[in-house]
């Protein structure tokens, strides 16, 4: 008590000195933190390796990770170190026996739900056998138990992906499955397709090979797909070859693909609802289609990527690799101050290559220059921009790194 009356005295003996007490407080003007500028330093470090054709990794609040390897399944990884196989071949928690592993096919991309807190839902990208002698590529919503240490849910959201079931004239069975997927911010699942090496599919409106699905966490159709009126209801976008990397740009939400050419012109594109990538590898005059599909038989000129002549109104690409194929792949926003100059810069995984390029990426949807990241030359995978805004990147090495930004050398 007695300090208590001591400070009191103090405090009013104070305010009755100041003559300012009525005086209304106007908290200091800081200057603005400056920007940090520069070109930010990579700090490389491996978290996992060993694995077997990783394909895509979500990262969990805790640190934990949930990747894919292609033939085997999904798997975490705690942050103490270890490991667990929750979901695939024999020795998984929860086994799908339909599981398909041919081609570029087998369990590819995985996403989070945005409510995963709450309902631990993982979305996978998977091809499969079951209950028909014809395989599909599938969208299948697992749910772990509360200790993630097993999946208790499995179930097939969309059924009908096209498959490539068997070889022909220009290529084997399994290849262009597409495969990745993501949720945007409006939180509908956005899914990428590919062609199954199919002249028809891209442009086909009811097939869904060659497209970006968009879709509510149920697998249904999302308002707003814009889709011509004839087309399957899912269909976001359509005329794509083999899509593999989307993400959504931090400042207009919109998502934005990447996706191999054939000889020549890897694509980067920004999508709107109902668009035309304008990829049509249909016969044509000129060329010679081994088993009708021509998506290898011409050039830039007479088997375009984006086809403008015979779709005006096709999405343009922001970006065409100086049109050249070198196998881009995965793609996700680099998002944060520690990412400097390249805060909201498209981060896109080449494979030919081996490079991460880091493309400048304006809201109006044109790119205005790349740079190469300093990373060692890999096949670039997977890519997902972690909590913090670090780079996590799944190699065709069987590594999973961190890429974390610093301060310019
Ligand atoms: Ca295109």
């Amino acid at each position: 008590m007695y300090r208590w009356a001591g400070l009191s005295a103090v405090g009013l003996a104070l305010i009755g000195c100041s003559g300012a007490a009525d005086a209304p407080v106007t908290p200091p003007v800081l200057p603005p933190p400056p920007s940090p500028s520069g070109t930010p330093t990579l700090t490389r470090a491996v978290v996992v390796s060993g694995l077997s054709n990783p394909w895509d990794v979500a990262v969990l609040p805790d640190g934990s990770l949930l990747y894919t390897e292609r033939c085997r399944g999904l798997a975490i990884r705690r942050p103490d170190g270890s490991t667990l196989r929750l979901f695939g071949t024999a020795g998984s928690t929860l086994v799908a026996p339909d599981l398909v592993c041919e081609g570029q096919s087998g369990v590819l991309g995985v996403a989070l739900d945005p409510a995963f807190a709450t309902n631990r839902r993982v979305y996978l990208y998977m091809a499969s056998g079951q209950a028909s002698a014809q395989r599909s590529n599938r969208v299948v919503r697992l749910e772990l138990a509360p200790d993630l240490s097993r999946v208790v849910a499995r179930d097939d959201l969309i059924t009908d992906i096209p498959y490539k079931q068997a070889a022909n004239g220009v290529g084997a069975a399994g290849m262009h499955s597409g495969g990745r997927l993501r949720f945007g911010p409006d939180g509908f699942l956005y899914v990428a397709t590919g062609d199954n090496h199919s002249a028809v599919l891209p442009q086909h409106p009811t097939l869904l090979g060659g497209k970006v699905l968009r879709v509510t966490s149920d697998g249904r159709a999302a308002s707003g797909n814009n889709a011509p009126a004839n087309f399957d209801s899912r269909i976001f976008s359509y005329g794509h070859r083999n899509v593999q990397g989307i993400a959504f740009h931090p400042g207009t939400r919109e998502p934005w693909v990447a996706e191999h050419g054939p000889n020549h012109s890897d694509e980067v594109t920004r999508l709107v609802a109902g668009g035309n990538a304008g990829w049509d590898p249909q016969n044509r005059p000129g060329l010679n289609c081994p088993s009708s599909y021509c998506g290898y038989a011409g050039n830039a000129t007479t088997m375009p990527m984006t086809d403008l002549g015979r779709f005006p109104s096709a999405m343009p690409p922001a970006w065409t690799n100086n049109g050249l194929s070198q196998g881009v792949g995965p793609a996700d926003f680099l998002v944060g101050n520690a990412w400097r100059d390249w805060n909201g810069r498209l981060a896109v995984g080449v494979m030919r290559s081996q490079q991460l390029v880091v493309l400048a990426v304006g809201s109006t949807g044109l790119v205005s220059g790349s740079v190469v990241a300093d990373l060692p030359a890999v096949r670039f995978r997977g890519l997902t921009l972690g909590p913090g805004g670090v780079l996590y990147v799944v190699t065709d090495t069987g590594e999973i790194w961190t890429v974390t930004p610093g301060p310019p050398a």
